[in-house]
This record gives C-alpha cells, structure tokens and sequence, in this order.
C-alpha cells in the first residue's frame, strides 16, 4: 500500500470520527445544554492541567473574548509539532483531528490524564464552527486553523518567538447549530478554575472575561494546593484547630494527597477526586479514607486512654461530625461505575489511600496530641449525641405506631388526598397563618403555621433537631420520613411552599427552612418540590383601583404608568400579617395569579452547593452578605 492510499485511508476515518461526535455530542461531553458548552473549556484546560501536573506548565489564561469564543493559554512544552509517520501528517494535527489521541501519546513523563471523558481536543475542534491553535516551541510559532474540525491548510510555521518560549494557545468557538445555547458563563468558569487551581497546587490560573467594557479578571494560584482549600471550605466556620491536617504519597503509583480539618459544626463535607475530576459518589479512593480514619482515630483513643475499654468503639460517622476533608489521587487508568459513572472503581486504590493516611495521621496525631484530643472529644460527644437520638427516634416511631400517624395539631390540612394536587404552605407566624387558614383553597391547599425562627439544624445535634416541635410537625406532615427512613412515594404535599415575609427577617427565616430541607430530604429539593412564595411589597390604590408591585423597580414602572400624583396611596407591606385574607389569596396564593420561585441545586459543582447553604447559616457575618448578594441567582424564577 502506498504513503498517498495510507493517508487517504486516515483521512476517511478521522471525518467519520468527527462525524460521530457531532451526531452524538451528549456521548463526549454530556449534554448540548450550557453543562456541555462549559465542558469544552474544561476538556481544553484539562489538556494544560495535565502537562502542569507532568511539571512543565507553571501558567494557564483563559480568556472569554468579545466575539463570544474562548482562548486558552498555556507556558507548557508545546503540544508536538513533528511529523507523525503513522499518520503521515503533523502530531499537532493528529491531536486535533483524530478522536482519542488527546496527550496520550509522546510517552515519558506524560502519564496522567484528567478529562471527564477523556476525549479531549478533537471533540471540542469536532463541535466549534471554527478552532485555531498556536504553539511556540524551537524559536517557531506553528499554526493551524479547523472549521467544525476540518483543517484549513497543512501546520504551517507563522512567526518566529524566542527560542526559550514554548506553550500552547487554543481559541475557539462553539458552533451555535449543537449546542442550545453558546453563551459562557463567567461565574461557572470561575467556580471550576478555583476548583482546578486547588487541585493542582502551585499551579496559576488565571480567568479574563472581555465581553463588556470594564473586563472581569479573576486569578488563582494556591501554594498550598488542597491544603489551602480545606482552608477556603472552612472560611465560614470555626475551625476546631488551627492546622489543617495533610497527608501526601505514592503506592504502587496512587498518587495520594488528602487535606482535612474539623470545624463546629455537624456536617460531614468531604470531597473526592480522581485525576481532578470530582467523584460525587465516591469510590475505593473514599472508602480507604474512611477506613483510615475510623481505625486511626480509634486506636489513638484506645491508647491514650480517651476511650475506655468498656466503651463501644467511635463510628466513622462520630469522627466524621464536623469534617471537612479533600481526597485527591493521581492515578493512570481510572475506572469510573455506578449508573452516572461518577464512582471509582479501581481497587489498588482502597489499599493505597488507607496506608498514606493510617501512617501519616498516625503520625501527626503522636505529634499533636492537643489536637487529637479535641477531635477526640468531640468524636465522642458526636456518638453519646447520636445515641441520645437513636433513643429519640425510636420513641417517636413507637409513639407513631401506637397512635396512628397523627398529623400535628397546627396543621390545617386540605382534602383532596392526591398529592400531586396538594400543596403546603409553611408560614411564618401565628396570624399570618391564620389569615393564610381563611384566605386558603381548602380542597388543595394545607397551612402549617410555624411559630418564630426554626431550629437552625447546622448548629444544633441531632437528638436536638429530632425533639424540636416546628421540625418535628414538618417531617410529619410532610409524611416521607427522613434520613434512611425517607421515602418520596409517601410525600404528602408535591409544591412545599415557603412563606415568608419580604424582609430580611422573612429571608433569614427561609434560609433556615431551606437548610434544614437540604440538610435532610434534599431529594425534596433535587425532585423540584420546594418553592418560595413571592408576596408583594407595595400596594398602590387609585380611584379605586388597586395594584401590587413585587419590587422596587416594579413599583416605579407602575407608577410611570399611573402617573404619580396625590391621588394615589402607597402602602408598604411589612409583613404577611399586614394583609387581609384576601388581599394574601390575591396577591401570593392564588395559583392563578401568584408568582413562585422554585429552588434549584446545582449538582455539578457540589462542593459549591454545600457552601451555599453552610455559607449562609455561619457564624460570621461577612462571608454571609457576601453571598446572598452572589447566589441570587440560584434561585430560578418561575410563574405557576
Ligand atoms: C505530549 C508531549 C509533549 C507535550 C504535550 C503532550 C502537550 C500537550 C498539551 C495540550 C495543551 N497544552 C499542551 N502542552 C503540551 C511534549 C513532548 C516533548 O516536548 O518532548
């Protein structure tokens, strides 16, 4: 066969592979929605995050351009530009052109490979209308340019660059006919650069939105890499200690690192990763972790006395109580299972994770032994909690059983028995209640007034929240149980609607709710039943006309239209308990005219989901206004 039969053969292969890819871009990278648009950028830093994790790259930019496309740059070596006698055609072009060459090759010190799929280049060249990639290696600048992943023209060379520069700039631009929607997201990037920076300690990231006039630029570099992270987790809490714990090291190459510390809270937020991709549902790498720390922390209490020999051994979930940890490994070939492949599976791994982390914390803890002691206790606190609880609960399943599921007393429950049209509001206060009761449709719509602030369950243990009367009569109502006793099928209610006043008592007062909900029957939340409802903050009323306005800007436009003179009076709510029952049924009930907010996780990036809601529940003020006034957005409008 001849060199020209050979490359003819190629060529077809590589259009059928980038045919593939756009017929089923959901196969590379997900979805088409703003989730698969976002992946591009990853799959393209990913590349560089590689050769910075093989020691060769110190820099990556990502630039959001005005025209909308994205340019990534990167000091590393410069993707090879050599002649890939295989292919008959440039390395640089083959990792651009052919599905699944992407760093793989070359061999030597390039051996970890992240990328959720780990496709890379060709699949984000395969789906942007047009691609262009520049690399500086040797004094040259070679260059190539693709149109929905076609090239142009041979890799030519542009320019020369000083000869001790070397590095890799790729922009592109998503083609509009995939994907939904081609608009990037600042905050989105943002969130996963940190992440990536994190990841990747030493690494600088540095993240420029040039879209409108005054460019947002963000930068991250972390010397302390995901030591510095636990830090940044724990930013809104008391930390237990001051140290945040780390153990480091390589078994039969499982590159280690895992980074922990205790805070007062009751929480466990530990996170995987696997070559830096986040593992939301574990794996072997977070069971040896746990395995590690239950024995460790046992044979610590066993053998200095803090636990006595007649006692029942710490559970992981008592050491656990207040952890926040990262684990990150390294490894070659990971082995993603379970249904979303979000678990791994290699098990080499288990026993690696288990062995850095028995050796070095047992180390440390010899090392510290104030600080042992303090994580300690409170292990031990956790587990006198926990059974204190146990005995709580079984008392209110026995009770339950003896007297029927009795719905609490404060409920006024509506008759249809079809939960699919029922709906509960939760209110706060007694007499906005009790309008709520009058204002009501009866058929479909229950009141459970909630007397005060509820409990706020992120600083309260266990048998504390199971013996508080507002959670206790919600969980009842509600019917699906909680924890491992939780069961959606029996939810009673499918829109919990939160009613609030529209100030800032009313919204801490939401926030307390919505906590306690994600807390404990987050499938509530992930299934798309919790809502908050919207009342207005102005009433307006002239000759006899009334209007209500939801916001400032509302008010305003309403009245531009009426015309502002003294005719009209201008009523500001303070409270749900300012108005009437049928004023509340006009203006916030009824499901003809009202307007509900429906609440939202964003799974993709969890470690920034827990923060939304632990963020706002801290004990330090600061970090709490700051985020109400960034996260507005996680709260999705919606008219219903
Ligand atoms: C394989 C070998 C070499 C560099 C790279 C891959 C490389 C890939 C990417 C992707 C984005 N930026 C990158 N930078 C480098 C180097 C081989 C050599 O120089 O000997």
């Amino acid at each position: 066969m001849s060199v020209e039969n050979e490359y003819g053969a190629d060529q077809i292969q590589i259009l059928e592979g980038l045919e593939a890819v756009r017929k089923r871009p959901g196969m590379y990278i997900g979805s088409t929605s703003a989730r698969g648009l976002h992946h591009l950028v990853y799959e393209i830093v990913d590349n560089a995050v590689d050769e910075a994790l093989a020691g060769y790259c110190d820099n990556i930019q990502v630039i959001i351009n005005a025209d909308g496309s994205i340019t990534v740059e990167d000091d590393g070596r410069g993707i090879p530009v050599g002649m890939n006698h295989k292919a008959g055609k440039s390395a640089l072009e083959v990792v651009y052109t052919v599905l699944h060459a992407g760093g793989k090759f070359g061999g030597g010190g390039y051996k970890v490979s992240g990328g959720l799929h780990g496709v890379g280049a060709s699949v984000v060249n395969a789906l942007s209308s047009s691609l262009c990639v520049e690399v500086c290696r040797d004094g040259n600048v070679y260059y190539q340019s693709y149109k929905i992943g076609k090239p142009d023209e041979p890799v030519k060379i542009i320019d020369t660059c000083d000869l001790n520069k070397h590095g890799t700039k790729v922009s592109f631009l998503p083609d509009p006919k995939i994907f939904e929607d081609t608009v990037f997201d600042y905050d989105t990037l943002k969130e996963r650069m940190r992440e990536t920076a994190f990841l990747t300690k030493g690494l600088r990231i540095i993240l420029r939105d040039t879209r409108e006039d005054e460019e947002k630029r963000s930068e991250f570099h972390y010397a302390g890499g995901i030591k510095e992270f636990v830090t940044y987790l724990n930013n809104s809490k008391e930390a237990l200690y001051e140290d945040v714990i780390y153990c480091e090291g390589t078994r039969e190459d499982v590159y280690v690192e895992v980074a922990l510390q205790h805070n007062d809270s009751y929480n466990d937020a530990t996170y995987s990763f696997v070559n830096n991709i986040i593992t939301p549902e574990g794996g072997t790498h977070l069971a040896g972790f746990r395995n590690a720390l239950t024995k460790t922390f046992n044979n610590y209490a066993r053998a200095n006395k803090i636990l006595k020999d007649t006692e029942p051994a710490l559970s992981g979930e008592d050491i656990r109580e207040g952890l926040t940890a990262i684990i990150s490994v390294k490894i070659e070939e990971p082995q993603f299972e379970g249904q979303t492949k979000q678990k791994l599976g290699n098990s080499e791994v288990r026993g690696a994770v288990d062995s850095v982390v028995s050796e070095q914390l047992t180390y440390f803890l010899e090392q510290n032994p104030a600080i042992a002691k303090a994580i300690c206790e409170k292990s031990l606190l956790a587990q006198r909690a926990r059974e204190a609880a146990r005995k709580a609960r079984d008392l209110t399943r026995r009770k339950t059983a003896l007297e029927g599921t009795s719905l609490p007393g404060k409920l006024a429950d509506c008759s249809d028995k079809d939960p699919k049209n029922c709906e509960i509001f939760i209110v706060e206060g007694d007499s906005a209640g009790g309008s709520a009761k009058t204002a009501r449709s009866r058929a479909t719509q229950a009141i459970l007034p909630l007397r005060g602030k509820i409990l706020n369950v992120e600083k309260a243990r266990l048998d504390k929240i199971y013996g508080n009367a507002e959670i206790k009569a919600m969980i009842t109502a509600f019917g699906t149980g909680i924890h491992e006793d939780f069961d959606i099928s029996k939810l009673r209610y499918h829109k919990i609607i939160i009613m609030t006043d529209a100030d800032v008592d009313g919204a801490h007062i939401s926030t307390l709710m919505l906590t306690f909900l994600y807390r404990f029957m987050p499938e509530l939340i992930r299934d798309g039943h919790v809502y908050l409802a919207q009342p207005p903050l102005y009433k307006i009323e002239k000759n006899k006309n009334v209007w209500y306005a939801y916001s400032d800007d509302e008010l305003n436009k309403i009245l531009l239209d009426i015309g502002r003179d003294g005719n009209n009076k201008i009523q500001r709510y303070k409270g749900l308990g300012e108005m009437d029952a049928e004023q509340l049924w006009e203006t916030t009930m009824d499901p003809e005219k009202r307007v509900l907010k429906r609440v939202l996780i964003d799974d993709e990036n969890s470690s920034a989901v827990d923060l939304t809601f632990t963020t706002l529940m801290g004990d330090k003020v600061e970090p709490r206004r700051i985020f109400i006034e960034e996260n507005a957005k996680y709260v999705q409008n919606l008219d219903v």
